[in-house]
């Protein structure tokens, strides 16, 4: 018999490189059930003007780096005719689809390009689980997946190939004559029973990932997924949420550590893997037996530096001195506003800057060095209190600082609280937090906060008495222009060489 074929594809933020475990994950439970998958991957065409990470080049975020070196380079093919063409070669019987609300507009303008072909179409991902009444009205989509897609994607896949009925499949909402059949959730996926990822549906040079100016074969371990965290701004609370009002009360679910070491040994049998990238929210929630069991294990039997990304609240002496005798190589923690206030009540991020500067000195001590996510943009935030988190980053010594645009996302709560307060428009689209503000009436101007966007990390690293200089770095003028270009240069000459 024919085996069913499915075309995923990927639309991504342009050259960004790391990898989404949705597909990665889905790719790998179709082929265990003898269904075969390719991959449609956006990521080397020139979909925009500039790349995310030549953006955060200029930002003062990350190190120059040239990815050519590793093979990488942009495609000078048409997006639109490649997906054509490999449609006719592949001749898929199904295309799925993963949508974050960035990648929205790539999606519909790929999918529109390809509508003529009369494939069926089911899209996923965490736009689609939090927006479907947006998303059904997405005329070339058939079927929405809901949460989790592992198994509403091999019965779909099942059904279509044997000409069953589709309507009635859980977690799918299927388009039908007249109505819109809108199934309930299945219960949770086992993470520790549930099949490994499968890379090999991306090219091998996507695998690759530069840091810190070099590039690694970097491979993505699922450790734990969703969060018990109450973030505002984030799709993890919404998610569990839309989980708990069907009756699912633990979205947030962790892997046996056995199975983590497994794991990575499977993909070390399959590849020359060379940094590890847990993908956790907060991968230190782990109970301290269980991490230092994990941790004697994976001293033993893997030892690959890897990063990995957790909460202040997590941090302990004991556990980073384990990540260090583990080789951890980066930590990534969000400090998002250094302004307690507006991190507590507006972003219910319930914890105080002592814990924070407490928690990273920690770090520091066992030499592993961190990045940390900052946030500026918010609703009510003024300058002093871009200041407030300017002043945390001041007293902590990460290796690169990061300065994100505050985006609310669809489905958060936050998303709600603008809309209400007329500081965004309905129709808002959030793309990408180095894109400029989408929000209105907020105590900064869209200027002002990108003139603090760039010049964020030298306030956050420059003596006190060089603000005047910096502030004047700000300006969107020639003479601003100037200055932040050899401010710029000092700093990369003092911080990334
Ligand atoms: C790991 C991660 C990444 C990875 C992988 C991204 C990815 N697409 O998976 C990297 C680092 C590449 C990344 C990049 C970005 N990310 Co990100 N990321 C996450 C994070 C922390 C976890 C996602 C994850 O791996 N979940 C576990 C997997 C298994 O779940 P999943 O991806 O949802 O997939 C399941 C279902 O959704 C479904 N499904 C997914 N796709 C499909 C497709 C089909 C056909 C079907 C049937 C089902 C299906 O089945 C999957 C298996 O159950 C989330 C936060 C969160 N808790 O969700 C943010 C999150 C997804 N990221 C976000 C954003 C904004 C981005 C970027 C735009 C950042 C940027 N400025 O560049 C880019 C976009 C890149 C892209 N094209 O997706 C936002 C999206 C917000 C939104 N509402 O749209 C989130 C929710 C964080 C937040 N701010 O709330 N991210
Ligand atoms: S800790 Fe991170 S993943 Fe969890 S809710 Fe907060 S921002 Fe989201």
């Amino acid at each position: 018999m024919k085996r069913f074929k499915v075309l995923f594809i990927y639309p991504n933020t342009m050259m960004a490189t790391l990898i989404p475990l949705g597909l990665t994950q889905l790719a790998g439970a179709l082929k265990e059930n003898g269904i075969d998958v390719q991959l449609f991957d956006t990521t080397f065409y020139k979909t925009e003007e500039q790349s995310f990470e030549e953006k955060r080049v200029e930002l003062l975020q990350i190190k120059p780096f040239d990815m050519s070196k590793s093979g990488v380079r942009y495609k000078e093919t048409d997006i639109y005719e490649d997906l054509k063409n490999l449609i006719i070669d592949y001749e898929p019987d199904l295309i799925g689809i993963t949508l974050v609300e960035d990648t929205v507009d790539l999606g519909h303008k790929l999918l529109n390009s390809i509508k003529d072909f009369d494939i069926p179409v089911v899209a996923g991902g965490v736009h689609v689980t939090l927006n479907p009444e947006e998303v059904v009205n997405c005329n070339e989509i058939d079927y929405l997946c809901i949460g989790e897609g592992e198994g509403a994607l091999l019965d779909l896949c099942h059904n279509l190939a044997e000409k069953k009925d589709i309507r009635g499949i859980k977690n799918l909402w299927v388009k039908c004559e007249d109505e819109i059949c809108k199934n309930d959730l299945r219960p949770l996926v086992d993470l520790d029973s549930s099949p490994y990822l499968d890379f090999s549906i991306w090219q091998e040079k996507r695998l690759m990932r530069p840091m810190y100016g070099k590039s690694y074969m970097m491979l993505h371990v699922e450790v734990e997924r969703g969060c018990p965290f109450q973030c505002a701004y984030c799709a993890a609370p919404a998610l569990r949420e839309r989980y708990r009002n069907n009756g699912y009360n633990h979205y947030y679910r962790r892997k046996r550590y056995q199975r983590v070491i497994e794991e990575i040994k499977h993909y070390m049998s399959l590849y020359e893997v060379d940094y590890i990238y847990f993908n956790a929210e907060s991968f230190l929630s782990f109970p301290l037996d269980a991490f230092e069991e994990f941790a004697k294990r994976y001293k033993k039997e893997i030892y690959l530096p890897f990063w990995c990304q957790t909460r202040v609240e997590n941090i302990t002496d004991k556990k980073v001195k384990l990540l260090s005798e583990m080789g951890c190589a980066c930590m990534q923690f969000g400090i998002e506003s250094g302004n307690e206030s507006l991190r507590n009540k507006l972003l219910q991020r319930k914890h105080t800057n002592k814990m924070i500067v407490d928690a990273l000195k920690i770090v520091e001590k066992y030499a592993i060095p961190f990045t940390v996510n900052n946030i500026i943009g918010f609703p009510k935030e003024t300058r002093d209190m871009v200041f407030d988190t300017i002043d945390i980053n001041r007293q902590i010594n990460p290796r690169t600082i990061n300065c994100f645009m505050f985006t609310p996302y669809r489905g958060t709560s936050l998303h709600s609280y603008c809309i209400e307060n007329g500081l965004l428009l309905k129709e808002a689209r959030t793309s990408q937090s180095l894109d400029g503000s989408p929000m209105q009436n907020l105590p900064l101007t869209k200027e002002e906060l990108k003139g603090l966007q760039r010049t964020f990390p030298l306030y956050c690293r420059f003596p006190k008495e060089r603000f005047k200089e910096i502030e004047s770095a700000e300006e969107f003028t020639v003479e601003g222009d100037t200055n932040f270009k050899r401010l710029s240069e000092e700093y990369r000459n003092l911080y990334f060489n």
